[in-house]
């Protein structure tokens, strides 16, 4: 029985022309800046996101990193949603490395910050407070199921940002699936940031890297802290060349993935006992089922070839590159049959 991969679209494995642009990539010592694709893919980024400069990071929790880094001194503190990729899965590495507290604020079913929230949150400038330096926002945010944040949500928090005299980074880790989904470039959402940081390797179907994009100073800034971080890769062109493909191919086939979340989603719903809201605007969802321990469920789904896990009580099923409509079908029934065989 050939498994079905839903953990994440970070299982996507570079398509057969991908693979051939990696092998014929010119390269060089990236670290010198010598590395004729990795410039070739930093500009590329860049100029999509709207950005004056970007640097090819290892990942989107070192993005992410050397983002807070760049904006922030030791002892600031960062606004973030409670449910981001970066207070829940990026390590402690903002506190850890950058001595950074992180300030968390309410999130809706969305994602979105509440703005009030993080108005409460933003600190008063007062000896017994540590400095608020940087809002971070999610797009599309992953805790939340894929969901989009559109360019009215982002002017919002980049409102109260610039009253407040405040940067805004946005963790874009999937931004290409928020901008496909609401069919605008995705530099009308990129623009809303001081800095973005967007992996190539979701659903855009690379094996590994991510990149940070922002202006000329502070991406200058930015490589200083991905070299402290030993991110400073040799020839990474073999990566970049990767990217390049994605970007040049890989970026509206993120249509079907959404198309077929929102069929596994259908499918679902249709099962007695099944939760699922809301429905998703992009790759990603999760789902409850009455009577189940999602910890069981996960246990018997992955048993039926069904490759899924349980986060934080939720099965979370992702769509990407490698999974077809007909893969879709197969999960559905697989699922189908997992439940009415009982827990
Ligand atoms: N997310 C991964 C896991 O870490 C959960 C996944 O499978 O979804 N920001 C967001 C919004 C992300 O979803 C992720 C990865 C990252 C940053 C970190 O990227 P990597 O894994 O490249 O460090």
């Amino acid at each position: 029985m050939k498994p079905i991969e839903l953990r994440s679209d970070t299982f996507t494995l570079p398509a057969p022309e991908m693979r051939r642009a990696m092998a014929d990539a010119e390269l060089g010592d990236d670290v010198f800046g010598e590395d004729p694709t990795v410039n070739r893919l930093e500009a590329l980024m860049a100029e999509r996101m709207g950005k004056e400069a970007a640097v090819f990071v290892t990942s989107g929790t070192q993005g992410n990193l050397i983002a807070m880094l760049t904006h922030c001194p030791r002892g600031a503190e960062v606004i973030v949603g409670e449910n981001a990729h970066i207070p829940t899965f990026e390590g402690g590495g903002s506190s850890i490395v950058g001595g950074l507290g992180l300030r968390l604020v309410r999130t809706d079913a969305k994602g979105r910050l509440d703005l009030g929230h993080v108005r409460e949150n933003i600190r008063p400038d007062d000896e017994h407070f540590p400095r608020t330096r940087l809002i971070c926002v999610e797009n599309t945010h992953n805790r939340a199921g894929g969901m989009v944040q559109n360019e009215e949500d982002l002017a919002a928090v980049r409102g109260l940002a610039d009253r407040r005299g405040l940067p805004v980074h946005i963790d874009g880790a999937r931004v290409f699936n928020a901008a496909v989904k609401l069919a605008v470039p995705v530099a009308n959402l990129a623009a809303f940031g001081d800095s973005i940081s967007i992996c190539l390797s979701k659903g855009l179907g690379c094996p590994v890297g991510s990149l940070l994009c922002g202006t000329k100073d502070f991406i200058h800034e930015a490589r200083r802290n991905r070299k402290m971080l030993g991110g400073g890769m040799r020839q990474a062109g073999v990566l970049a060349a990767a990217g390049i493909y994605a970007l040049e191919n890989m970026v509206d086939r993120l249509a079907e993935d959404h198309e077929n979340a929102r069929i596994a989603s259908e499918g679902l719903a249709a099962m007695p006992g099944v939760k699922l809201a809301p429905p998703p605007d992009t790759n990603l969802l999760y789902f409850t089922v009455d009577g189940w321990n999602a910890r069981k469920l996960e246990e018997r789904l992955n048993a039926a070839g069904v490759r899924c896990f349980d986060e934080a009580g939720r099965i979370r099923w992702v769509t990407h590159y490698g999974i077809t409509r007909a893969d879709i079908d197969e999960a559905l029934d697989r699922t189908r049959k997992v439940l009415s065989a009982g827990a």
